[in-house]
């Protein structure tokens, strides 16, 4: 490595752990760990390293750590699935799963004792959890119909595919990536709607035509944290499919070898290209890959609103159909994942599809399918037709697992939306996302309403509190929205949020029904 490597003597906690010991190095010590017991475990290895193999330590729950897999594109079989719920019923009421704003799984409850166990049962599934935290490059998502769409452009799953295997060495783990400066986020858009917040991404692939050839605008450098969120910019770059693996490793390189490294919170992709210009990083990139690239499609294909695949759709395949199911803030138990299974399986093609609003699409379904697959009872729980204030509600973990957290979310946000529905006739969807801190996993710069936690003083005591966000917007000519009210205590929160549903949403109270 070159560039900006801080020296010895100034490498801040995580660049020290990370020159001391590859994370990737526990994968050869998983016995050894499982053997001695987590309270007996080197902290860097415990609380760190185990992330490069997805195995994070929870110190809300210790002993009980957070499995988090890759899904490529959200995409797995229904077996996978099943060997998932077998690992989380293992451990009774601690054992639930959670699809994340990624498109992907975390298993929870998770023993250190039967790690060996696990890893080697989800390698036989096919998965892997591997460079799924920290300092690497995090699940890439991809359209959630890709290949079932009748408008899409391009299927991006083998593409996914590809790029998830340069980066892990396909799902074994690959040093070159290990010690990026910072987390990495990779989509590629294949329809009309940028159904992967491309604009979030460190890099994001759009689709756009040159001369009438299929290929991706490229834009790079999006990012939340807790000290800057920034939406992504052009690189001025076209690539057509069979460039991207290349192009990703390239760019991956450049960011690790000169990626600012002295302050984890300036070390995203974006604060590189800051001090560069994007003329010069193109450059960097350029001679990384030993040519040069096409300047980008002077328009993109992103023309649609975004979707959310909830309900049941004609796919391109005549005669079968998808049929997305709402999965309320993305919460799984064992029974609910060997339900998910058996549906993809009788009714379906053995398939699964996850999106990154934490749902589920069930694809390859035949006409003849849909209606006894819509009396299965699993779809009371996980409704096809939600109504319009629960369909697009998401959320981060929350205090309930994540230390970071500065309030409870999931429960919280469904409690909340559920009141608000008996009290509110709402005309469309309403986007509301929650997250529990500044991290900004929940993703509330995208939404409608977004809910950002912190901790406020109320009536002499500290309580849980939020900042609102307004103003996302996805889909085509995506913004980011911004904070416009700072503090609210989470019990007052009711009231601000029904106003601001009537005002801005084109919501109308209730009229309550008269009793004798
Ligand atoms: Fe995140 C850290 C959960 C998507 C920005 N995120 C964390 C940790 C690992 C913190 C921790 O160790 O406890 C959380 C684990 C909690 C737990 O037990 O579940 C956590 N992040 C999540 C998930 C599960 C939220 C969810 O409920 O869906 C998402 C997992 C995605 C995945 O499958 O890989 C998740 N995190 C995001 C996103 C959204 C996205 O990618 O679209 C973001 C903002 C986008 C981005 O990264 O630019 C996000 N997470 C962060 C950050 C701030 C990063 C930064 O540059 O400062 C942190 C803190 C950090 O990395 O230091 C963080
Ligand atoms: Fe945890 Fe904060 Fe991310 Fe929510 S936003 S999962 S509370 S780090």
């Amino acid at each position: 490595m070159t560039g900006t490597l801080p020296s010895a003597a100034t490498l801040n906690k995580f660049e020290k752990i990370k020159s001391e010991k590859d994370g990737l190095a526990v994968k050869a010590e998983i016995d050894h760990f499982a053997q001695i017991g987590w309270e007996a475990m080197d902290e860097g290895d415990r609380d760190y390293r185990l992330k490069w193999l997805g195995v994070f330590f929870r110190p809300v729950t210790p002993g009980k750590f957070m499995m988090r897999l890759r899904i490529p594109n959200g995409v797995l079989s229904s077996e996978q699935m099943r060997t998932l719920a077998e690992i989380v019923q293992r451990y009774g009421d601690d054992g639930n799963a959670d699809i994340t704003t990624r498109q992907n799984l975390q298993l929870r409850g998770i023993r250190l004792e039967d790690l060996p166990d696990i890893l080697e049962r989800i390698r036989q599934a096919g998965l892997t959890s591997v460079q799924s935290g920290m300092d690497n490059v995090r699940n890439i998502t991809g359209s959630p119909v890709a290949g079932i769409d009748a408008d899409e452009l391009f299927d991006t799953r083998e593409l996914v595919n590809q790029v998830q295997d340069l980066i892990t060495n396909k799902g074994e783990g690959n040093s070159t990536f290990t010690n990026l400066p910072r987390k990495f986020n990779i989509a590629i858009a294949g329809c009309r709607d940028n159904s992967v917040h491309a604009e979030i991404n460190d890099i994001a692939f759009i689709p756009a035509y040159q001369n009438e050839v299929f290929g991706f605008n490229v834009l790079v450098g999006g990012f939340f944290s807790a000290k800057r969120c920034a939406a992504a910019i052009p690189m001025d770059v076209w690539v057509t499919p069979d460039e991207v693996v290349a192009l990703c490793e390239a760019i991956l390189i450049v960011y690790r070898d000169h990626g600012l490294r002295a302050n984890r919170q300036k070390a995203r992709l974006m604060w590189l290209i800051d001090e560069w210009g994007v003329d010069k990083f193109r450059a960097e990139v350029e001679q990384q890959l030993g040519r040069s690239l096409t300047k980008a499609a002077a328009k993109d294909e992103i023309v649609w609103d975004k979707r959310d695949h909830i309900g049941v759709y004609a796919q391109k395949q005549a005669g079968l159909n998808y049929v997305g199911l709402h999965v309320p803030v993305g919460r799984l138990y064992a029974t609910d994942m060997f339900d998910l299974a058996r549906l993809a399986d009788v009714y379906g093609s053995g398939e699964l599809r996850l999106t990154v609003e934490q749902n589920v699409v069930i694809p390859h379904v035949p006409d003849a399918h849909l209606e006894p697959l819509l009396q299965e009872s699993l779809l009371q729980k996980f409704s096809v037709a939600p109504s319009p204030l629960s369909r697009s509600l998401v959320s981060c973990t929350g205090s309930q697992f994540c230390n970071f957290a500065l309030i409870e979310t999931k429960n919280r946000a469904l409690a909340l939306i559920t009141e608000l529905e008996t009290e509110l006739d709402c005309p469309k969807p309403i986007r509301v996302h929650w997250t529990g801190c500044p991290n900004s996993c929940g993703q509330p710069q995208v939404a409608d309403i977004g809910m950002m936690g912190t901790k406020v003083r109320k009536d002499g005591k500290t309580v849980e509190g939020v900042d609102i966000y307004m103003g996302g917007k996805v889909g085509k000519d995506a913004e980011l929205g911004s904070c416009v009210m700072k503090g609210i205590p989470c019990e007052d929160l009711k009231p601000i949020l029904k106003d601001l549903m009537i005002e801005h949403f084109g919501a109308s109270p209730r009229t309550a029904v008269a009793v004798d």
